[in-house]
């Protein structure tokens, strides 16, 4: 084992020996939130790229729901569910967490975050149907009435961040609504176009090309 090898298998902000292993691919706007996290709180993690669709079994053993992301720790531990991922997470970074450990600045990252993660929720529907339908029962309505309540979750952070300027959609720090907010906005912009979520959040573009611009971000841009 080299000097940096042992630098690497022991991270003193988590006490954790090797790094976690995150189970997915960043195409997944939830993947990308829980890989942006641990880059932020810095972490020592690593992706490991699995198919969930063509491979669900590389999964299942980790995760009865077959969903990505999933991730383990370092004994095996497996977390699911990005929200539950990052609840844990943020226990472990310290002050480096990404939402407020309570009261109202709790409440307002959570709001916004969860806003961003319904807009995933239904841009991912609307993505899914043409999908996985064949083409005769591809129902043209239902993808439209989802991008079209994606569409407000992302004009309610658009708001937000017209507000913020150059700052943050709540608060004077980076976190985790910026996150949730930037990846759900990305993957919209490229996996749906018929969104046009640019041209419909302008402010929202603005936040998310700083931010993209980041190494956090960078490092885990998408290739669609
Ligand atoms: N609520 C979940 C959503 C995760 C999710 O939908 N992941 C998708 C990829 S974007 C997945 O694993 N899909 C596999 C499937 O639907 O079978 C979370 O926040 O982690």
């Amino acid at each position: 084992m080299t000097f940096h090898d042992m630098l690497r298998a022991f991270n003193p902000m988590t006490g954790i020996a090797k790094p976690m292993k995150l189970l997915g691919s960043t195409r997944s706007p939830y993947v990308r939130r829980v890989a942006v996290s641990l880059n932020l709180m810095g972490l020592d993690w690593e992706l490991d790229q699995v198919a969930v669709f063509d491979d669900p079994e590389s999964v299942r053993r980790y995760n009865p729901l077959l969903r990505i992301p999933t991730l383990l720790l370092d004994d095996g531990e497996a977390l699911v569910e990005s929200y539950a991922i990052l609840d844990a997470l943020d226990e472990m970074a310290g002050d480096r967490r990404l939402i407020p450990a309570s009261g109202k600045a709790r409440r307002d990252v959570m709001r916004a975050t969860a806003m961003a993660t319904g807009a995933m929720d239904r841009t991912i529907w609307a993505v899914y149907e043409p999908r996985f339908r064949p083409k005769e029962k591809v129902e043209e309505s239902w993808i439209a009435h989802n991008r079209e309540r994606a569409l407000g979750g992302m004009q309610y952070l658009d708001g937000l961040a017209a507000e913020a300027g150059d700052g943050w959609l709540v608060g004077d720090t980076m976190s985790q609504a910026d996150i949730s907010a930037v990846c759900g906005f990305t993957f919209a912009r490229l996996a749906h176009p018929p969104m046009k979520v640019r041209e419909a959040c302008p402010a929202l573009a603005a936040l998310a090309e700083r931010c993209e611009a980041t190494e956090a971000f960078s490092s885990t841009f998408p290739q669609f």
